[in-house]
């Protein structure tokens, strides 16, 4: 059995998203924030971050994308990622990749912006440089998703859910839903998807 490491409105997100969509059993082990963190933690997660997915074999696992990765690895007949091999699943991993790399850590600089200067009245100007650089990560998804349904591939996937994930954490929602009209069509999908009605009344990603 799977083990999940998360908390309310974080990354866990997508990862619950992708063992629900997979019908795996998992337990769910909430981590609140705690501060010293808990050393058994640090054991599985150095930098003190949720997710992480215990797998039935003892392994621990970090990086959200990886973890939507390996999970629709281990779990081909969950359609959660285009198949391996195919054109499709280039994009697949060439957007998670950006996601994680490019976006995720920009929306840290927001929301962790005391981490990223030594300057005590510098927090507000990280802040505005986070934003910037989220906006434009959020503008490239919204050209990938120009013409299109689902960002890879011709069905939903975990980078649609991880996409839908992080523009949920723009602190304008609103210029959010009106800057980007093809990550809000995606979007207003996935509010109406059954699953993500149900994620979204633990993790109140956005108003219901
Ligand atoms: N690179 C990691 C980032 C995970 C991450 O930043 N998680 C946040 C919650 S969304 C967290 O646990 N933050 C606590 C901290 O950084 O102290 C991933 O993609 O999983």
């Amino acid at each position: 059995m799977y083990k999940l490491y998360t908390r309310p409105g974080s990354g866990g997100f997508v990862v619950e998203a992708a063992l629900a969509l997979a019908n795996a059993q998992f337990d769910q082990i909430d981590v609140p924030k705690k501060d010293p963190p808990d050393p058994a933690f640090l054991d599985i997660s150095p930098l003190n971050q949720v997710p992480v997915l215990t797998l039935p074999n003892g392994q621990s696992i970090t990086e959200s994308a990886a973890i939507c990765i390996l999970l629709a690895e281990r779990h081909p007949e969950a359609g959660l990622a285009p198949a391996a091999g195919s054109a499709d699943r280039a994009d697949f991993l060439r957007w998670m990749a950006f996601m994680s790399s490019a976006l995720y850590p920009a929306i840290l600089r927001l929301y962790y912006a005391h981490r990223y200067t030594t300057d005590a009245d510098g927090k507000k100007a990280v802040k505005q440089a986070a934003i910037a650089e989220m906006d434009r990560g959020f503008a490239v998804l919204d050209v990938a998703l120009q013409g299109r349904d689902w960002l890879v591939g011709d069905g939903l996937s975990l980078a649609d859910i991880y996409l839908v994930m992080l523009i949920a954490w723009h602190p304008d929602i609103d210029t959010a839903r009106t800057a980007w009209p093809n990550i809000e069509r995606l979007w207003a999908k996935l509010r109406e998807h059954p699953l993500m009605k149900t994620l979204n009344t633990s993790h109140e990603m956005w108003p219901g």
